[in-house]
């Protein structure tokens, strides 16, 4: 796309407005959100994209996985259409800008193109894909893993959070149980503008990641189940102790990760111990092993070295273990046309920029799956997210959805 086009914006100013406005549903107690999947405020996260979307003249559907998809027509109904999604629930702990600032530069996109009067021959559909941290119901990118025929509808529906509460229970709670065929909808390509979340472009001084892939990923979760005994009167040889086994396993899943580098993540965020006592030894510890890397022989050789040495780590303390996986998709390489459209837009706009593979998951990585995808990145402060310190420019934020606008532009052929 060249020529009359290439001084095409968006209008940053009002992203940030929307963004900021956004941040107010669900606040955390640090700056950030507490906007967790199928929360009350999910639901006033949702009803509030919903009445923007309406404003900018869109029409909404949402699936049986409660995913919203708000549509532009093109001028060609059978054109099939071009996605723009990302996801507005957030961590326990989240920033402002995580998932929310690919589905508000998404809506961003269609408010420029209604002011700028432009037409497109393909449909533009902006997505918030339910579910996608993963945080409250297991595993991450829920709901487009069930579009991408990945994860059966069922299964998701039967996920249980910490407060033995179903997804498909909470979805109908919050009145955002829509009746669309998960997946029944036909992509021409899809594209997600995300933050970083790492500190490589920050660091590179990189105002636009062009991403060419995402590292794979295993959630494998581990129950020990130890005796419950007291901590003061259970001579130290008589203790079957889960929890010492978590440790060491704990330190195992390290060991793994820095064998395995470079390029190799691998670590713990949730444990849960039962009773959960003071001076009670645990009788059961159960808690969440999240290892992940670019390359897939790599992935399933730490995974199995993991399970092994557990195993052993377990057996050798008397301790009952079990290991269920309860997340994963392979490593991801994003379409080379549609990178090859972020990158030449960067260029075109006079953006700084370098290829970059995504270390999150994001929910193109299901995208992908069933559709031509990539994504476009920008910078955050300090590489920091996933807390509610997550922070990013006004000038950062607008630069990523000005290149997401070119790509978008393109591939719906303006
Ligand atoms: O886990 C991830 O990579 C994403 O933030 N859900
Ligand atoms: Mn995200
Ligand atoms: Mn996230
Ligand atoms: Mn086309």
């Amino acid at each position: 796309m060249t020529g009359p086009t290439d001084n095409l914006r968006i209008n940053g100013e009002r992203l940030w407005d929307s963004l900021m406005e956004m941040a107010k549903v669900g606040p955390g107690i640090a700056g950030g959100n507490n906007r967790q999947t199928l929360t009350d405020s999910d639901r006033e996260g949702r009803d509030l994209f919903k009445s923007w979307c309406e404003a900018a003249g869109m029409m909404l559907g949402v699936d049986k996985m409660g995913t919203m998809f708000a549509t532009r027509p093109g001028t060609d109904p059978d054109a099939l259409p071009v996605y723009v999604g990302s996801h507005l629930d957030t961590q326990p702990t989240g920033g402002k800008y995580d998932g929310v600032l690919g589905v508000l530069s998404g809506l961003e996109i269609i408010r420029s193109m209604n002011d700028l009067g432009i037409r497109t021959k393909h449909p533009i559909v902006v997505t918030n894909w339910t579910n996608e941290e993963g945080a409250r119901f297991a595993p991450a990118m829920l709901a487009s893993g069930v579009f991408a025929g990945a994860i059966p509808l069922e299964y998701a529906y039967d996920r249980k959070d910490p407060d033995g509460k179903s997804f498909g229970d909470e979805l109908k709670r919050i009145g955002w149980l829509g009746d669309e065929e998960v997946g029944a909808r036909k992509m021409h390509a899809y594209f997600e503008y995300h933050i970083e979340q790492g500190p490589i472009l920050e660091a590179e001084a990189k105002q636009i990641g062009v991403v060419t892939h995402c590292q794979g990923l295993w959630w494998l979760e581990v129950t020990l189940t130890g005796r419950e005994a007291h901590t003061g009167s259970t001579p130290m040889n008589l203790r079957v102790n889960a929890g010492l086994a978590m440790a060491r396993i704990l330190e195992m899943v390290q060991t793994v990760a820095m064998d395995s580098q470079p390029g190799a993540v691998g670590g713990v965020g949730q444990m849960f111990f039962t009773p959960n006592s003071r001076n009670v030894l645990p009788g059961k510890v159960v808690f969440s092993i999240d290892i992940r890397t670019p390359d897939l022989a790599k992935l399933n050789g730490m995974r199995a070295r993991i399970e092994a040495e557990a195993a052993e780590i377990a057996e050798a303390l008397g301790v009952g273990c079990a290991i269920e996986p309860v997340g994963h998709f392979d490593p991801v390489t994003f379409d080379p046309t549609l990178v090859e459209r972020v990158r030449s837009a960067a260029e075109r706009l006079g953006y700084s920029h370098m290829n970059i593979i995504s270390g999150a998951g994001h929910d193109a990585c299901w995208a992908a799956k069933v559709a031509p995808a990539t994504m476009v990145m920008c910078p955050c402060v300090g590489g920091l997210s996933h807390n509610e310190a997550e922070e990013i420019s006004p000038e950062w934020a607008t630069a990523g959805a000005d290149v997401l606008f070119h790509a978008v532009l393109e591939t719906a052929e303006i």
